[in-house]
């Protein structure tokens, strides 16, 4: 083991309930059904992956440009939230697992379906941490296609073989073990037979 992808939403930050309210806003002034139960089906989906899940409590058709229309609306919304975020989000343990990775010499990405990776890594100060980012604007397939993990392993120059990838969402645990890396899962992830192991089984082999 080389190098270790992180997951952003859900692993080094919790936005995945500030995606939910805006969603909801969305599926609000639409009246579509929605809940927590729904969101939880979005977890590492692209935003137009996303809007599809949605799509499917509603009998209403929408055209390719009411689409790009709701995902640009649900978008701005999302914007406004992560506005405030700050160091002080980083999720529990993350600053001191991601320090004891780099004092150990591993190498350190992000593998992330968001288009905003770069504008949450800003705000929680962590831009200029990882080795490499890998995010939704680099790729063409969302998870679970493993494109963001062998993006993000080519990045860094590291074979897939030598990655693990920590994951919150069951599709990122699929990506991952596509890809040919090891994946530990944190929250939903758990909840996947594919995974290697929990967060915590990862740090006990480091
Ligand atoms: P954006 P991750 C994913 O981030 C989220 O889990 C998912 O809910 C979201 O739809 C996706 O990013 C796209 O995000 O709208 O910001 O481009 O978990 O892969 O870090
Ligand atoms: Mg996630």
């Amino acid at each position: 083991m080389k190098a270790v992808i992180f997951d952003l939403d859900g692993v080094i930050v919790s936005t995945d309930h500030l995606h939910y309210l805006a969603w909801k806003k969305i599926t609000d002034q639409e009246h579509i059904p929605f809940n927590e139960e729904v969101n939880h089906l979005l977890r590492g989906l692209s935003r137009e992956a996303s809007l599809e899940v949605i799509l499917k409590q509603t009998e209403k058709s929408y055209t390719v440009e009411e689409k790009k229309d709701l995902i640009m609306l649900k978008n701005q919304h999302y914007l406004e939230s992560i506005a405030s975020l700050s160091p002080d989000d980083l999720l529990e343990g993350i600053p001191e697992l991601l320090g004891l990775l780099k004092d150990k010499g591993y190498k350190v990405a992000i593998g992330s379906s968001s288009k905003n990776a770069p504008y949450i890594l800003k705000q929680i100060g962590l831009l200029d941490f990882f080795d490499a980012i890998s995010d939704g604007n680099h790729i063409i397939h969302s998870k679970p296609d493993p494109e963001v993990f062998l993006k993000a392993a080519e990045m860094l120059g590291v074979s897939p073989e030598a990655c693990v990838v920590v994951e919150d969402a069951k599709v990122g645990i699929e990506a991952a073990k596509k890809a040919g890396m090891k994946a530990y899962a944190v929250g939903d992830a758990l909840n996947s037979e594919l995974k290697d192991g929990s967060l915590l089984d990862l740090m006990l082999i480091l």
